[in-house]
């Protein structure tokens, strides 16, 4: 059976092979699959300057298989749409607390046009209303508007579509809420809560301390 891990510094211990996999993963489906070859690695590794001790991921694992994944990260702290995308989000990056980036979202090719996406989806609007998180910021294939669409999630554009790398693509903040998670469980037909928090306490999003 499939469940989503919580994985953050405090428990990584318990998953150093399911994260050695979700980076493997992560080169084989963003730099192969997808061609964003400015994140070939030559150990076939996609790792970057965001995973590091403040990043949240939570994995989609089966009988000890990792089947999808997805990082999450304090937008208190330097983030991608900060450093690398801010032309996208003409509006103002959000920045605060209670809103963190949404990334490096994939589901195995074996897994796809299946359960494990609406999963994964359920899983970070479920971390996140535990963690009194109100938003998630993410960068995106337009492509996305009607999937998040579907699956009943809220989203505020930050800014107008550009293309990148001939792609158009949109920076914008997605609706933590009790009606999203609902909507997109029943779509999957998952009922209840379902994360797996090993070895963590029941809230773990800190304040990450910021020098003024
Ligand atoms: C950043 C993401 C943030 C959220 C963090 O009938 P179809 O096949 O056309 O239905 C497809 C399409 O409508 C659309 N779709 C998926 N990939 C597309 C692409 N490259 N270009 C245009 N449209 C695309 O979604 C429908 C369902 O896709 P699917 O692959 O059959 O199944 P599933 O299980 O819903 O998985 C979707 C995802 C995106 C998870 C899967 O295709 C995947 O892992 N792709 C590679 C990783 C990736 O591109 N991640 C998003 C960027 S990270």
């Amino acid at each position: 059976m499939t469940c989503v891990h919580v994985i953050t510094h405090a428990n990584r211990h318990f998953y150093e092979e399911s994260l050695e996999q979700f980076h493997r993963l992560r080169h084989q489906i963003f730099v192969e699959e997808r061609g964003w070859s400015g994140l070939r690695q030559p150990d076939g590794l996609e790792v970057d300057a965001y995973d590091n001790q403040h990043a949240v991921y939570l994995l989609a694992i089966d009988a000890g298989r990792l089947v999808g994944g997805q990082r999450l990260y304090p937008t208190l702290l330097p983030h991608m749409i900060s450093e690398v995308f801010p032309h996208l989000a003409q509006l103002g990056v959000p920045q605060a607390a209670d809103i963190l980036e949404w990334t490096r979202y994939f589901v195995v090719k074996e897994r796809r046009t299946g359960r494990t996406d609406c999963r994964l989806l359920a899983a970070m609007q479920e971390f996140c209303l535990g963690e009194g998180i109100t938003e998630v910021t993410a960068v995106v294939e337009m492509w996305w508007l009607p999937r998040w669409q579907q699956a009943g999630f809220k989203v505020r554009p930050l800014g107008l579509p550009q293309l990148i790398e001939g792609q158009p693509c949109i920076a914008a903040a997605v609706e933590i809420s009790q009606a999203s998670l609902e909507h997109v469980r029943k779509l999957a037909g998952l009922r209840g809560a379902s994360l797996i928090r090993n070895g963590l306490s029941s809230r773990i999003h800190q304040v990450p301390h910021v020098a003024a």
